[in-house]
């Protein structure tokens, strides 16, 4: 993008361009928006416990525990049309798989064969959306269920889980902090670096080639507990602990983000209610908006920046007869996060005197930084005023306000559309840029001709 402002400035030799935007074109622009839940179109069959996979924008749910039977189901949800299709069948019927997606193809393996935990497996099957075919794959080193899955570079790593076996995979109680890791090229499984916390059913996710997993159920409590693996390094390293202790949520990464859901703790012996999001670049976690229907081991699957959580069951397990099984398919969209960048009102004067009656114009300059390039702005989402709200710009250009060499963005507003009165202290812009970022600045005003 820095090439564009040079480009811009070579245009027009530094003078500044009207770019001749009339108010037609300024067509307004989405506000910075707050986390939403939204509900969708429920799915076909009633289970928790499955596992879920997103290929080509669609999200395939494949076995689970319907509060009946285990399933070898398998639907999928096109979130584009808001409807499900049932495809072919799992070859084997289970709960608590782990799956993952590699290249089109979504991976189940382990899980239990029996609705009571037991029966556990070390099974592999691989199913591809294209042909909708199951084949079998290499089993896993040791039977095991109720593990995390993410995908680094192409390898598909099964973390933590309760193993069917004794010693050496056997941790207390039967969970185990084994992570083991299946390249689907050569069809080999290879154990890797164990987990320092032992623990089943965390919220995993991966963010720039790191794996992070959070919470889970430890032999003594369910766990805030987070840790990060780096594939590179094959080491661990303990991250900023979840603020609410949780087993089983829906985890799912999106921009960067993961976003922890539901689930169960012991430690208050109760479903959660809390979203808790951890940002890697920061090492922190933020409290987002509940899911509307609490729940415990639903399927997830992130489409294009949207958190689908479905099914799941709204008690620790489920009731009899089944009660608690959940349909439901709610849809999380995250809260849109703005950056703040460097604006200046009226250029070069100060104190950024304004009239709020004048019949006359506003200059705003969105200034470019070391962090920011103004050209990157598109001038057709940009609002100006009291709240960063309000007037639409009437014109538009680049041009090197503060003459340090670098190209700035130059609007101008109808003073009578900023809802700046007289008293106001500050006025805020906001705007869009060409990828999507939401951006803000605000600077001092001083209003005048007020007597
Ligand atoms: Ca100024
Ligand atoms: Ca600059
Ligand atoms: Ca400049």
């Amino acid at each position: 993008m820095r090439s564009t402002s040079r480009m811009f400035k070579a245009l027009v030799g530094g003078r500044i361009l009207l770019l001749g935007f009339t108010t037609a074109l300024f067509t307004g622009q989405a506000l910075a928006q707050a986390d939403t839940w939204e509900t969708k179109a429920p799915m076909p069959t009633q289970r928790y416990t499955q596992g879920g996979g997103v290929v080509n924008g669609i999200l395939y749910v494949v076995g689970g525990f319907n509060g009946f039977v285990n399933l070898d189901t398998v639907e999928a949800y096109n979130p584009a049309t808001d409807t499900w299709t049932t495809k072919a069948p799992m070859p084997t019927v289970r709960a608590t798989p782990g799956v993952g997606v590699v290249n089109g193809i979504l991976y189940a393996a382990g899980g239990n064969s029996e609705v009571n935990g037991t029966g556990t497996l070390s099974v592999v099957e691989a199913y591809d959306p294209v042909t909708n075919t199951w084949t079998t794959k290499a089993p896993m080193p040791a039977t095991q269920s109720h593990f995390g899955v993410g995908v680094v570079n192409g390898i598909l790593y099964t973390v933590g889980g309760i193993s069917g076996q004794s010693a050496p995979y056997g941790g207390d109680g039967g969970t185990v902090a084994i992570l083991q890791a299946y390249d689907p090229i050569t069809n080999t499984w290879t154990t890797k670096a164990p987990m320092p916390t032992v623990r089943h059913t965390p919220g995993v996710g991966v963010v720039n080639g790191i794996l992070y997993v959070a919470g889970g159920q430890g032999p003594s409590g369910t766990l805030t507990t987070v840790e990060a693996y780096d594939p590179i390094t094959n080491t661990w390293t303990t991250k900023a602990p979840m603020p609410t202790s949780r087993q089983g949520p829906a985890g799912g990464v999106v921009n960067g983000i993961l976003y922890v859901a539901g689930g169960y703790s012991y430690e208050v012996n109760d479903l959660v209610t809390t979203v808790e999001a951890y940002d890697p670049a920061t090492n922190s976690w933020t409290t987002r908006v509940p899911i509307p229907t609490t729940r415990s081991y639903p399927g997830v699957g992130v489409v294009n920046g949207i958190l689908y959580v479905v099914g799941g069951s709204t008690v620790r397990g489920s009731g009899p007869n089944g009660d608690g099984v959940l349909i439901t398919n709610e849809a999380f969209t995250p809260e849109v996060t703005e950056i703040t960048v460097a604006i200046d009102i009226k250029p070069g004067s100060f104190p950024n005197s304004i009239n709020p009656r004048s019949r006359g114009k506003i200059p705003v300059a969105i200034l470019t930084t070391d962090t920011f390039d103004a050209a990157t702005v598109d001038p057709n989402t940009v609002l100006f005023g009291l709240t960063g709200t309000e007037a639409v710009p009437v014109h538009s250009a680049f041009e090197d306000v503060d003459g340090d060499g670098d190209t700035d963005m130059i609007l101008h507003f109808n003073t009578q559309g900023t809802g700046i009165q007289c008293g106001d202290t500050s006025a805020s812009l906001t705007g869009v840029t060409l990828d999507g970022q939401m951006i803000q600045g605000s600077d001092a005003i001083n209003t005048v001709g007020c007597k």
